[in-house]
């Protein structure tokens, strides 16, 4: 297949490997509190694949996790970079299940910190629900060591898939990432706001962050500040930007 083709060409030439960072905003005062680094490939043509199509091969092949890798390397570099230039904010990066599960992912993480000169307080890992429950104790442990060395994690996409508070009691996260769907769906579905309004609320009582994904109007955002939700990224503040675009965004005020 040409995806992979391509895929296993840009662990080899990483310029085809591009990380996009979209900005996490204070729904208050739309400041910028992160960024979420997003991986793009470019085909020959100079087209960008999006990772819909070529993260779900990533982890057919396993290669995602050299892919992971990269992504992660990259992304603790530029936020270095961009924290020396007095932007002091943290950088999300997503972790497949795959590569959650994997025997090496708290080295890995050390080293990338290592390498980078990133200090721990500065990464933030985004997982989805697929891991724990592939691996539930396996998953624990390893939110344990993470936090151990002072990274955040967050849960991805939740309310989703297979959400269950059980998770809650006993991983160690600090934030949930509010599912697009709901934001979405929010406006029209009572039921959706009602979802949304819970989240949020559990979120409170629990001391965990909310943060709503794909917040694409003004209405969305007010909808949420409304409910309480502190953060969010979508379309309506920025679309996942290079690293260039990304620096002049962060340089002109909120
Ligand atoms: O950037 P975009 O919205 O097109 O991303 C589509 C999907 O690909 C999202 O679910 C996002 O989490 C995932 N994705 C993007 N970059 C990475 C990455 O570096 N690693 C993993 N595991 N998933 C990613
Ligand atoms: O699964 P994850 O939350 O990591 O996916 C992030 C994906 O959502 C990226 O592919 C990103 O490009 C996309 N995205 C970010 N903001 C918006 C938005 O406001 N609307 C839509 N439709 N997609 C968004
Ligand atoms: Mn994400
Ligand atoms: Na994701």
């Amino acid at each position: 297949r040409s995806t992979e083709e391509l895929l296993r060409r840009s662990l080899i030439n990483t310029e085809k490997l591009e990380v996009f960072y979209q900005p996490k905003v204070d729904l208050a005062t739309s400041q910028v509190i992160g960024v979420e680094a997003l991986a793009r490939l470019r085909d020959d043509s100079g087209k960008i694949v999006s990772p819909i199509e070529f993260i779900p091969i990533a982890e057919e092949t396993g290669l995602i996790i050299q892919l992971g890798n990269l992504v992660l390397e990259r992304a603790c570099q530029d936020c270095y970079e961009w924290n020396q230039k007095g932007h002091k904010i943290p950088v999300s990066v997503n972790i497949s299940a795959v590569q959650c599960l994997h025997n090496d992912l708290v080295n890995t993480i050390e080293t990338s910190m290592q390498t980078s000169g990133l200090e721990p307080a500065l990464l933030e890992l985004e997982v989805t629900e697929t891991a724990f429950i592939r691996d539930f104790e396996d998953t624990l442990e390893k939110f344990h060591q993470l936090k151990q060395i002072g990274i955040s994690i967050s849960i991805d996409d939740f309310g989703k898939g297979y959400s269950n508070l059980t998770y809650l009691r006993r991983l160690e996260v600090d934030k949930l990432k509010l599912d697009m769907s709901y934001v979405r769906g929010m406006l029209e579905n009572p039921r959706d706001y009602e979802i949304v309004k819970t989240i949020i609320n559990l979120g409170q009582s629990m001391n965990l962050d909310i943060i709503a994904e794909g917040i694409e109007t003004e209405f969305h955002r007010d909808a949420l500040l409304k409910l309480g939700c502190q953060y969010g990224q979508g379309y309506y503040y920025a679309k996942p930007l290079p690293h260039d675009a990304l620096l002049d965004y962060l340089n002109k005020p909120a």
